[in-house]
């Protein structure tokens, strides 16, 4: 490459944050080589840098300054319409076999496909900034935090990255010089944001990642599904821990006793607002607090399981989020907070549906046109989203700084389920609670591109995150609890059960807590249950459901293992694992057996 002439002229001190190591050098230069930016900007993760490439992206219609009184220092971004989130048919796992990457990720060989992505690549970036972005995701002293490095051309990426990361000088002081260290490799470009030529490529042998043509959240935000979840759990199997689709609460009662739970629900269906959750009024002297809403990683330490949050940021979903399904995180977006593809007031405040309030009159659509309520089209696109800083949650634990993990009581696997599942029940033991997470399903939603409400296998809510052989994942979970003396309990958890007439049986939202709290009671072994062909299950009484109101029958449909469902349902559980095409441990085909035994017992 040519000696580079800056094309948007940084101010003195800004963008300099290049590292020392040698490895991370030549690799940038490399890229640099292949995409022919004007420029490279080595981003430090600085407030000056921010400021300086907020007003960069307002310039350059990035960035749309939202009101400024309403919401300090909080910007819309509109993204391609063709470009709306995750895409799961153009995401590719490039191990050296097919049989790596297992029956339920698109496999493609690594040399072609370096090839072919090196070729759209080739002067990608001409006439643009190449970013440099340094980070780390888990607490920097904790043993397991990893550093990535992601090249980007898109101005919204850095500013994303920056808070959802820990991003610049902290990366690259505990990556430090060793040119042999571990560090994820990420690079993104925004191309001509065409989905012909959409990909969004892993290398987990070499630790590297390439995202093509796309310029939406877990598409080129690197660091999360890609990094954390996908080479995440492959990284977790070589090494023994666990990379979930999970977030991570604490529980406090009111004599101080504090527990610990992670919960693996598929994206869009209530893992931000569970980790936020705000006990209703009965549950007084009760205190939520939120580690992660996303992404948990574990280890085993002592015999129990301990995890962090890897991120430092909230990439949730926005609509539906009000001061009734969510008041902590509707304090967290009012200040310092990305929004992307809401619809925009006319008096510059950010607004979607179901937000408090009337609709406004009138807005801008997040496609950019006029909308009022009488317009066929939802203002705010269904999976828009925030991106939020952790530190504006109020309820944020004490403990997301702590390296060494929060110890997790229980897991929760939940899914979207109009009929089938119940509320809520236990697994009889660990093994038994990972043929339960392998075996969740859940009706699709628009966080991915396709159609929204079918039914699908999804097991522990990472089908589109688990890097690697599906099967050998269940084994590792199997494995994981060889090594526990004081295993988590392990729960189903369903909000989403309706009657007869299509409702919803269960309130939801905060009083969720009441569910919690028969788990916390499981797990200081004072709940009470009945046994059931598929764990154990509360009876009405074993719930605390006072002062709600909720009759009978409602509370025994919610209960109910129908059996002519499970008929279905473990049929459908066999249909699924045949369809794995023999990768399925013998534990978990076995387990089926034993489940569908039990109906006829
Ligand atoms: C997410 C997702 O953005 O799961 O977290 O899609
Ligand atoms: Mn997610």
């Amino acid at each position: 490459m040519k000696n580079p002439a800056p094309a948007i002229f940084p101010p003195d001190g800004i963008g300099e944050g290049a590292p020392a190591n040698q490895a991370v050098l030549d690799w940038v230069h490399e890229i640099a080589i292949l995409t022919e930016p004007e420029n490279i900007f080595w981003c430090d993760g600085s407030d000056r840098e921010n400021e300086f490439l907020v007003s960069e992206s307002l310039k350059q219609n990035v960035l749309i300054e939202l009101n400024q009184k309403r919401v300090p220092r909080s910007y819309l971004h509109r993204s391609n319409p063709n470009d709306v989130a995750r895409v799961e048919q153009f995401t590719f796992v490039c191990t050296p076999t097919k049989e790596e990457a297992g029956p339920t990720n698109n496999w493609s060989e690594p040399a072609e496909t370096y090839k072919k992505l090196r070729g759209l690549l080739q002067g990608a970036m001409r006439g643009r900034t190449l970013f440099v972005i340094p980070y780390i995701m888990g607490p920097p002293d904790s043993p397991l935090a990893k550093v990535g490095f992601e090249i980007t051309d898109s101005k919204y990426v850095v500013l994303n990255m920056r808070i959802m990361t820990r991003m610049g000088e902290v990366a690259v002081k505990r990556l430090g010089n060793d040119p042999e260290a571990e560090w994820n490799r990420g690079v993104h470009s925004l191309l001509d944001i065409n989905p012909e030529r959409r990909f969004i490529c892993h290398f987990p042998q070499d630790n590297a990642i390439i995202s093509v043509g796309s310029g939406y959240g877990g598409n080129v935000l690197l660091s999360k599904k890609c990094l954390a979840l996908r080479i995440g759990s492959y990284l977790a199997r070589k090494q023994g821990w666990l990379a979930e689709h999970m977030l991570i609460l604490g529980v406090e009662s009111p004599e101080g006793k504090k527990h610990y739970v992670a919960a693996a629900f598929p994206s869009a269906c209530g893992k931000t607002n569970f980790a936020m959750l705000i006990p209703p009024e009965h549950f007084k002297g009760w205190k939520i607090t939120t580690v992660g809403d996303d992404i948990a990683w574990m280890q085993v330490r002592d015999g129990r399981l301990y995890a962090v949050n890897p991120e430092n940021g909230y990439f949730g979903v926005v609509p539906g989020t009000s001061h009734q399904s969510n008041p902590n995180a509707m304090r967290s977006i009012a200040h310092d907070t990305i929004y992307t593809n809401v619809a925009l007031t006319d008096d510059g405040d950010a607004w979607w549906e179901g937000k408090n309030g009337d609709p406004p009159e009138h807005a801008i659509d997040w496609r950019g046109n006029d909308w009022s309520p009488d317009s066929k089209e939802k203002a705010a696109h269904p999976n828009s989203r925030f991106t939020t800083p952790m530190r504006n949650n109020p309820a944020l634990d004490r403990d997301v700084e702590n390296g060494g993990g929060v110890p997790i009581s229980a897991i929760i696997f939940g899914g979207r389920r109009s009929d089938t599942v119940p509320l809520v029940y236990e697994s009889f033991d660990w093994a038994r609670g990972v043929y339960l997470g392998a075996t969740m399903a859940s009706e699709t939603t628009a966080a991915a591109t396709g159609k929204v409400g079918q039914i699908r296998r999804d097991p522990m809510a990472m089908l589109p995150f688990c890097g690697y052989n599906i099967g050998e994942y269940f084994q590792h979970w199997l494995d994981i609890g060889k090594r526990l003396t004081d295993p988590p309990r392990i729960f189903s958890a369903n909000w989403f059960r309706k009657d007869a007439d299509g409702k919803f049986l269960w309130p939801g939202f905060g009083e969720n807590m009441r569910v919690l709290k028969w788990i916390l009671d499981r797990c200081e072994g004072s709940g009470g249950a009945l046994k059931s062909p598929v764990g154990w299950l509360p009876s009405p009484h074993d719930l605390d459901l006072s002062g709600l109101d909720l009759d009978h029958k409602c509370v025994a449909e919610l209960l109910c293992i129908d059996h002519e469902e499970w008929q279905n349902e473990i049929a459908a559980h066999k249909t699924f694992f045949d369809s794995l095409g023999g990768v399925v441990p013998q534990q978990l085909l076995d387990q089926r057996k034993e489940l569908a035994a039990r109906f006829k017992e």
